[in-house]
């Protein structure tokens, strides 16, 4: 497997969800705005989306979409998502609230021609979306029992959260971030990114 990435993009989920995996597997950075990849080639051509992350698989085709790719990652290596079917509706839950609801909301902080007020309602909507992550993490260490496809998502979140927005975490989130982030996995995929 290879997988597309920019450093500190969401595709760092996606890395994350790889090495904890402990499935064999290589990158390649994707510049974004040239859409070339490190090894000269035109990544519109691998993903004609254009955007990261893409991931080449080993029986061939390309994969793109971060649920997708997550739960392919979580499917092969059998420790990345529950087995029993309820907990993985949950996950898959959860998923799709960190994309629709927490990854498309920083959308502004991305777009060079946004302006402050685009930014300022978006950072006000993400706080109120972050504080229903809090509200289900009480009495919990992971988004579920334990870590999960989910987790390496919205590890990368509450990384632009604190990054890129500059937004207040509670104290249930920082804690849970400095968790996650303590894992050998993580800080392996930050180091790998450049972003540790
Ligand atoms: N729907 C896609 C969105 C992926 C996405 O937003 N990728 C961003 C980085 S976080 C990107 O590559 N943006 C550059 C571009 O669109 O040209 C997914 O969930 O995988």
């Amino acid at each position: 497997m290879k997988l597309y990435y920019s450093p500190g993009a969401c595709s760092l989920a996606d890395h994350i969800a790889l090495i904890e995996s402990g499935l064999p597997f290589e990158t390649e950075k994707v510049d974004l705005k040239a859409k070339t990849t490190e090894s000269g080639a035109d990544y519109a051509a691998i993903n004609p989306k254009g955007y990261v992350p893409a991931l080449a698989l080993d029986e061939g085709g390309v994969l793109t979409e971060n649920i997708a790719i997550l739960s392919y990652i979580a499917d092969r290596s059998g420790n990345l998502m529950p087995i029993d079917d309820r907990a993985r509706f949950r996950v898959l839950e959860a998923l799709a609230y960190i994309s629709t609801e927490l990854h498309k909301g920083f959308k502004p902080f991305f777009m060079p021609d946004a302006d402050d007020d685009a930014k300022s309602a978006a950072k006000e909507q993400l706080a109120k979306r972050f504080a229903l992550i809090d509200q289900n993490l009480e009495g919990r260490d992971h988004v579920l029992g334990s870590f999960s496809i989910a987790d390496c998502y919205l590890f990368v979140m509450l990384f632009w959260a604190k990054t890129k927005v500059g937004l207040d975490l509670s104290p249930r989130l920082s804690a849970y971030f400095d968790r996650v982030s303590a894992r050998p996995g993580v800080r392996a995929a930050l180091a790998s990114e450049g972003l540790d």
